[in-house]
């Protein structure tokens, strides 16, 4: 598996990096992001280093999207938002800040102000 010393997500998921983890598998780790845009702001990577979507096996995609929905489902569950936004940005022109594979799942309340 493709892992880059320098990643802060690669390093997230080798467990150099301390996480609140909600979900893993053998490919996929899900946890809290670092500075939640909204509360139960989560980040889906893949464990392996990719730096966009477009480098990935369409395959393992489809995993962290399952992973995504699965997530989408227990968030209305727990935290019951008014909506979610999943967004997915890559290369620094996309305002991918990370370069390494993340959806984000952002839940969303009536007039929580914020603008994406
Ligand atoms: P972007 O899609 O690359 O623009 O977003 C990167 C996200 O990674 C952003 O929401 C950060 O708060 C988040 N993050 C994190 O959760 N933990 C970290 O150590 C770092 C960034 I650096």
């Amino acid at each position: 598996m493709r892992s880059d010393k320098n990643c802060i997500f690669c390093r997230i998921v080798a467990g150099e990096i301390p996480s609140t983890k909600v979900f893993e598998d053998d490919s996929v780790l899900a946890f809290m992001d670092i500075s939640p845009l909204t509360p139960g702001h989560l980040l889906v990577v893949p464990k392996e280093h990719f730096e966009t979507i477009a480098d990935m096996d369409p395959q393992l995609f489809g995993r962290l999207a399952s992973t995504v929905c699965i997530l989408a489902k227990a968030t209305n569950r727990s935290l019951k938002p008014d909506g979610l936004n999943i967004l997915q940005l890559n290369g620094k022109a996309g305002n991918q800040v990370v370069p390494h594979v993340h959806m984000h799942l952002v839940p969303r309340w009536n007039e929580d102000g914020l603008t994406i």
